[in-house]
C-alpha cells in the first residue's frame, strides 16, 4: 500500500510511523486508520523490524478522530469506524514487537486512544491529553472508556471522559497514563533510544514479556500466574536463554540471535 497520510520509515531495526496530516492536527480519518493498520501488519511480519515508534507531525500527536468525516455518519457507519479502531488497537497490542507512542502536542480523543494501545507512552512536557468526545455529544469509540480505566483507574477515567477536560503531560504521568516526560523537542529521540535498547534484547523473551502483561492483565491472578509459569518455562527452550545466562557468567555482553 502506498502511504499518503502517514510516513513509514525504517532506521536499522526500528520502524518510525508518523501520522502526517499536520494541518488537521493529524486527525484520524478512515484513510489514516487504514494506512496505520497496513503499517502495523508490516511491522508485525517483517523480520528486519524489531521495534516501532509512533508519533505525529507538527504540533499534535493526534487531535482525535476526524470530526468532519464523522459529522454525517449514520449509527451503522459509526459502528464500522469504531470497529476499524478496535482492529488497529488489537494489532498494536498483539504486535510481537515493542511499540512506543512518542507524544508531542495534542493527544486527544482517538489520539489518546491510539497512544494507549502502545506498550507505553513517552510525552513531551507541553503535550496535552484528554477524551473530549463528551463535548461532541458522543463517547470515546476506540477503546478509551475501557483502556483508560485499566491504566489510570475508574475515577480518573470517568473524570476525563465525563468532563472532556485536558490535562498536561506531568499530570498524565502522575496518574499513570504517561510513562515518562521529556523536555520539548526531545521525546522522539528518547522513544527511539528506548526502542533501540529493546532491539538488543532476546526477541523471544521480549515478545513473551509483552504478551504476558497484555494477556495476564485481564485474567484472575491465579490463571495469570499459571500463564506466566508456562511462558517462563518455554523461555528455557530458547538459545537466547543459554546465551543470556552464559554471557552473564562469562562477564560479557549477550549477543542474542532471536532464537
Ligand atoms: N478533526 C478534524 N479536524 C480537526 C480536529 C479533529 N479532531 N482537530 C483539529 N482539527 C482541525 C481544525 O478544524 C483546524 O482546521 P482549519 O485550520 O481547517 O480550521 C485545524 O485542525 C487546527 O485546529 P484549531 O484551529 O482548532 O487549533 P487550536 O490550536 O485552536 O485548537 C484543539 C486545538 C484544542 C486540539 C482543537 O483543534 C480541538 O479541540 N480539536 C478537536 C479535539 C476533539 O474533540 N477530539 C475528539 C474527536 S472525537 C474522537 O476522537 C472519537 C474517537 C472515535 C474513534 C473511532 C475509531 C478510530
Amino acid at each position: 500500500m502506498a502511504y499518503e497520510v502517514i510516513i513509514f520509515e525504517t532506521e536499522g531495526p526500528l520502524a518510525v510511523v508518523t501520522v502526517n496530516r499536520p494541518k488537521a492536527l493529524n486527525a484520524l480519518s478512515p484513510q489514516v486508520m487504514d494506512e496505520l493498520t497496513d503499517a502495523f501488519d508490516k511491522i508485525s511480519t517483517d523480520e528486519n523490524i524489531r521495534a516501532a515508534v509512533i508519533t505525529g507531525a507538527g504540533r499534535a500527536f493526534v487531535a482525535g478522530a476526524d470530526i468532519s468525516a464523522m459529522q454525517t455518519y449514520t449509527p451503522l457507519q459509526a459502528r464500522g469506524f469504531a470497529k476499524k479502531g478496535h482492529k488497529l488497537g488489537e494489532k498494536i497490542e498483539n504486535c510481537p514487537k515493542p511499540v512506543i507512542a512518542a507524544v508531542n502536542g495534542f493527544c486527544l480523543g482517538g489520539g489518546c486512544e491510539l497512544a494507549m494501545c502502545c506498550d507505553f507512552i513517552y510525552a513531551s512536557e507541553g503535550a496535552k491529553f484528554g477524551q473530549p468526545e463528551i463535548n461532541l455529544g458522543i463517547v470515546p469509540g476506540f477503546g478509551g472508556t475501557q483502556r483508560l480505566p485499566r491504566l489510570v483507574g475508574k475515577g480518573w477515567a470517568k473524570l476525563l471522559c465525563m468532563t472532556g477536560e485536558m490535562i498536561g503531560a506531568q499530570e498524565a504521568a502522575a496518574i499513570g497514563l504517561v510513562t515518562r516526560v521529556f523536555p520539548e523537542g526531545e521525546v522522539l529521540e528518547a522513544a527511539k533510544k528506548t526502542a533501540l535498547l529493546m532491539c538488543g534484547k532476546g526477541m523471544v523473551s521480549l515478545r513473551a514479556a509483552k504478551q504476558l502483561v497484555e494477556q495476564g492483565f485481564d485474567l484472575p491472578l491465579q490463571r495469570a500466574l499459571d500463564l506466566e509459569a508456562e511462558v517462563f518455562c518455554t523461555c528455557f527452550t530458547s538459545p537466547d536463554q543459554r546465551e543470556g545466562m552464559s554471557a552473564f557468567l562469562e562477564k560479557r555482553k549477550a549477543d542474542f540471535k532471536g532464537g
